[in-house]
C-alpha cells in the first residue's frame, strides 16, 4: 500500500525537481544571451525571422506535456489520499474550542491518538463548534473540520513513534493551542492500551478520562508543566492570583473557586494566563461535582 506521505511526498519532488531543472536553465540562457548579444558585439541590431514552426511547436508541445504530466502524477497522489484502504480502523475526529477528542470503535475516548503500526487509520473528522481543520505534518494530511458535516483523511504510521498534529485554521484566539500528539505503538502495546477501556467501570468514567473527554487536558496538564492553562496537578489548595473585576485578589483554590473556575473562567482569570478558556456552563451539577472531586485528589 502507498502510504499518504509516499504519495504526497513523490509528486512533491517531481513538481519540486522540474521546477529546479527550469530555474537553472531559464537563467542560464538568459546569461547567455545577456553576454552573446551585447551591445559591443552586436553594434547593429540585426533582422530576426519572423516565426519558426518547429521552434514554435515545440515550445508548445513539451510544456504542455510536462504540465501534463504534473497533474497526472498529483491526481495519482490525489487519489490515494482520497481512497482509504480496505480494513482501515475508524476513529472519530473532534475539534472544537479549543482542544481536540479522539472515539474510537469500541467507545475509547482519547485526548492523544493511539495507533497501531502498520494499520491504516480512518479519522472521521468534525467539529462541535467553528471551523477548525486537523493537519498531520508528518503524514501528509490535512482537512477541515466543519460543524455540521464530516470528512474524512487517512493515514498509516509505518514507524512506531509519536508525531505531531495541530489545527491548522489560525482564525482565532487559540486554535494554534489545539496541539495534540499521534502515538504509534506496536500492535501488541496499541491492543493493550485500547482494551484498557474495559477494565473497570470506574476507570471509564474517571475524572482523566473525562478531563480528556470534555478537552480540559487540551489546555491543562496534569503533570506540572505550563500549557496555554495553568497545570491542574495539585491545583487544589494552590495560592493564585486572580482579576476579578478588573481588581487583583489573591485566594486559595478551594471547591467553589474550581466550579466557578470551570463554569465562568472569565470572571476571575489566573494571572500570567490568556482568557482563551471557553465557559462550560453546559455541565450537570453531577458532572461538575465529579469533575472538582477528581481535581481535589490530583495532587
Ligand atoms: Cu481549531
Amino acid at each position: 500500500m502507498t502510504t499518504t506521505t509516499e504519495a504526497v511526498d513523490q509528486v512533491f519532488l517531481y513538481i519540486f525537481g522540474i521546477s529546479v531543472v527550469l530555474l537553472l536553465a531559464i537563467t542560464a540562457t538568459m546569461v547567455w544571451f545577456v553576454v552573446r548579444y551585447h551591445r559591443t558585439r552586436q553594434p547593429q541590431p540585426q533582422a530576426s525571422p519572423r516565426s519558426n514552426l518547429w521552434l514554435e511547436t515545440a515550445w508548445t508541445i513539451i510544456p504542455t506535456l510536462i504540465v501534463l504530466s504534473m497533474f497526472w502524477y498529483g491526481w495519482q497522489g490525489y487519489t490515494t489520499l482520497r481512497n482509504v484502504p480496505e480494513g482501515a480502523m475508524d476513529v472519530k475526529v473532534s475539534g472544537r474550542k479549543w482542544s481536540w477528542s479522539f472515539t474510537y470503535p469500541n467507545g475509547r475516548v482519547s485526548d492523544i491518538l493511539v495507533v497501531p503500526v502498520g494499520r491504516a487509520i480512518r479519522l472521521d473528522i468534525t467539529s462541535e463548534d467553528v471551523l477548525h481543520n486537523f493537519f498531520i505534518p508528518a503524514f501528509r494530511i490535512k482537512r477541515d473540520a466543519v460543524p455540521g458535516m464530516h470528512t474524512y483523511e487517512w493515514f498509516v504510521a509505518t514507524e512506531p513513534g509519536s508525531y505531531d498534529a495541530f489545527c491548522a485554521e489560525y482564525c482565532g484566539v487559540a486554535h494554534a493551542a489545539m496541539i495534540t500528539t499521534i502515538e504509534a505503538r506496536p500492535e501488541a502495546d496499541f491492543d493493550d492500551w485500547y482494551q484498557r477501556k474495559y477494565e473497570t467501570k470506574e476507570e471509564q468514567e474517571n475524572g482523566r478520562q473525562q478531563l480528556a473527554t470534555y478537552g480540559c487536558t487540551g489546555c491543562h496538564s496534569l503533570d506540572g508543566s505550563k500549557m496555554v492553562g495553568p497545570t491542574l496537578l495539585g491545583i487544589f489548595g494552590r495560592q493564585v492570583k486572580v482579576t476579578r473585576n478588573g481588581q487583583e485578589h489573591s485566594l486559595i483554590i478551594d471547591r467553589e473557586y474550581l466550579k466557578r473556575a470551570i463554569v465562568d473562567p472569565q470572571a476571575e482569570l489566573t494571572q500570567g494566563y490568556p482568557p482563551v478558556m471557553p465557559a462550560y456552563n453546559w455541565l450537570t451539577a453531577e458532572e461538575l461535582e465529579k469533575i472538582v472531586e477528581y481535581l481535589e485528589e490530583l495532587q
